[in-house]
């Protein structure tokens, strides 16, 4: 029996073109060069959000509290929650709210070193909020999600989002939709569309560090599935169109070469020189796109929070 990573490079890696889910970025090492990917001076999106959470984040826990009512308890349930720093500001507005009522914090992430990391650091700043941290892709954590009783405020943040394709961002936020009730909140982060050179530079950044990243994804390869990928043969190379608001990234064989995989029974992978795998989408919206999508997925817009640039949308939505 193949294991799920070994059965998507299989794919990936036979299509044409070749392309390798995003997703499959963040083991131990991808979780933490994202960490620093947000830190970075180009990567404006966390901070972005970080800002409109610590200026508007009573306004945006009211809107998310909203539906639920007056002394009902409340799961706020985070998909993608990764190091949960910006949450912390909405959990705390939350908590802080006038006749405020029982509180969980639902973590949902792929990567269970971030989770461990995340309980821990709440443990210690917030002793007081219950935590149910899970390990799950976002199609489990929907069946979680209908499970719980209480109203729900549910958290997309961070543009996570722009990583899916548009026909799977409908399918997404359809899914998120089907089980809410009326008492329930979304919450979905999406970086909006600007001046195309910042966008690119946010993915091409000076240090290195999404390049490297990038590059990750191969080096997991080599490590969990015996491939044997030369990372020196490869470059990272992202892209913007402004025309769709895809920010495409890619891994450019630098060369034609050949991969083995052990762990496929050392099947042959042959790249061109200058082939391309895609690896990841980070897509860009406008506010008029945004609210098209919500339609589609038959959630209406109740609030739209934004810096002050325009630059990031938090949007609250509802059934
Ligand atoms: C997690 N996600 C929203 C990030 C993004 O902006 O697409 C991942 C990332 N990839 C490169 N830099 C950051």
């Amino acid at each position: 029996m193949l294991n799920q990573l070994a059965e998507h490079l299989a794919q990936g890696l036979s299509q044409t073109p070749k392309s390798l889910s995003s997703k499959y970025f963040y083991d131990t090492v991808g979780s933490r060069l994202f960490q620093q990917i947000m830190a970075l001076p180009e990567y404006y999106p966390t901070r972005t959000e970080l800002a409109i959470f610590e200026e508007q984040g009573a306004a945006i826990a009211q809107a998310l509290r909203a539906g639920a009512g007056v002394g009902q308890p409340l799961a706020v349930v985070e998909l993608g929650a990764g190091d949960g720093l910006k949450t912390k500001i909405l959990l705390r507005a939350l908590l802080g709210l006038p006749a405020a009522s029982p509180l969980t914090y639902v973590p949902v992430d792929i990567s269970p070193s971030a989770l461990d990391e995340l309980v821990a650091t709440l443990r210690q700043e917030l002793p007081a909020l219950p935590t149910a941290p899970l390990t799950a892709e976002y199609g489990e954590a929907l069946a979680t999600l209908a499970a719980r009783p209480e109203p729900k405020a549910v958290l997309f943040v961070g543009s996570n989002i722009g990583n899916f394709g548009p026909v799977e961002q409908l399918a997404f936020l359809q899914a998120l939709a089907a089980p809410l009730t009326p008492a329930d909140r979304l919450l979905v982060g999406f970086d909006l569309r600007k001046d195309p050179r910042r966008i690119r530079a946010a993915y091409d950044d000076a240090q290195g560090v999404t390049a490297e990243f990038n590059l990750n994804l191969l080096h997991r390869f080599n490590n969990e599935l015996g491939a044997d990928f030369q990372l020196e043969h490869w470059q990272h190379f992202p892209d913007y169109d402004p025309s769709t608001g895809a920010m495409r990234s890619w891994l450019v064989s630098r060369r034609a070469q050949t991969v083995r995989v052990a762990a496929l029974g050392g099947q042959a992978f042959e790249f061109e020189a200058w082939e391309a795998i895609h690896t990841e989408n980070s897509f860009k919206f406008s506010l008029p796109q945004i609210e098209a999508l919500a339609a589609s997925a038959g959630l209406q817009v109740v609030e739209v929070f934004q810096d002050a640039a325009g630059d990031f949308a938090d949007v609250v939505l509802a059934v």
